[in-house]
């Protein structure tokens, strides 16, 4: 679908491009239903604060995004809580895990270890920069248990070495494996005759970036490049911030900006 942000579809009309996949599926229709295109990026170190902030954002957010491996505590407790959750809140799961590396070691990364990361969450995400291999290992695992990749064809940090040769290797890898590559983390839509999910971070109404090279943009600006899910993390749960009302704030600012931009 080689759109331009004003010939966007919506999300329910795009939904039968993603039928091959569960986790799309559910994604898509947990969006739709809920009205809100928000992932909440909860990088927080202990489990009860991980668990509280998904419970306080849960009625406004489609996905939740974890990196369990900065979890001081992760525990299978910690993991049956977050699936709790997301039951009683209708969301999804996705451990921002960023693999790269070659296909035997990222099946081991995601099916074993202390994480277990393939059991429990329905997206995760890969650096295409190892080559093929990464998608057919994951696959491997993750495609049985119906759950669906990501690639990584853009970053939101100052000075990161994609370019758009890069990012176009990215979308002919996603276009080969599409049975479990649904979408990419990028910054805005990428060029296919195929449909893909775009899910986008470094979104904040406040912040232009921190002292470590994030570069925010607005939900407007980031929907108008015909991004589909904002995530957003510091702008949530920063101190001094109530979480809830954050979420409901960038929801509605996600959810009205993918409206004003629908075709
Ligand atoms: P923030 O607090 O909204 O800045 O958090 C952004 C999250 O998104 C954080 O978990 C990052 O690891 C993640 N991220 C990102 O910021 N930029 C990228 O290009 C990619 C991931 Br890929």
């Amino acid at each position: 679908m080689n759109t331009s942000s004003k010939q966007r579809l919506s999300f329910q009309a795009r939904r039968s491009h993603f039928s091959h996949n569960i986790a799309a599926t559910t994604l898509i229709d947990t969006i739709v239903t809920k009205e809100t295109n928000l992932c909440v990026s909860a990088d927080l170190t202990k489990s009860s604060e991980i668990l509280a902030l998904a419970d306080a954002v849960g009625p406004f957010i489609c996905m939740l995004k974890t990196h369990v491996d900065i979890i001081e505590d992760f525990s299978d407790s910690f993991v049956s809580g977050l699936q709790s959750l997301a039951k009683k809140h209708n969301f999804v799961i996705f451990e921002d895990r960023k693999f790269a590396d070659i296909g035997n070691t990222v099946q081991l990364q995601y099916s074993s270890g202390v994480h277990r990361i393939a059991s429990w969450s329905h997206f995760t995400n890969a650096h295409p920069l190892p080559g093929e291999g990464i998608v057919t290992g994951l696959k491997a695992v993750g495609k049985p248990l119906g759950r669906a990749l990501l690639l990584l064809a853009q970053m939101s940090s100052a000075g990161s070495l994609f370019t758009a040769e890069y990012t176009s290797q990215a979308v002919a890898m996603a276009e080969k494996h599409r049975d479990f590559v649904v979408g990419f983390i990028a910054q805005k839509r990428l060029s296919s005759p195929h449909d893909f999910l775009v899910l986008t971070p470094g979104v904040n109404l406040a912040e232009a970036g921190d002292d470590m090279g994030q570069q925010y943009r607005t939900p407007k600006t980031v929907m108008a490049d015909g991004c589909d899910v904002i995530i957003v993390g510091r702008g949530i749960y920063a101190p001094g911030r109530d979480p809830a009302v954050e979420a409901k704030r960038y929801r509605d600012a996600g959810w009205g900006a993918y409206l004003d931009s629908l075709a």
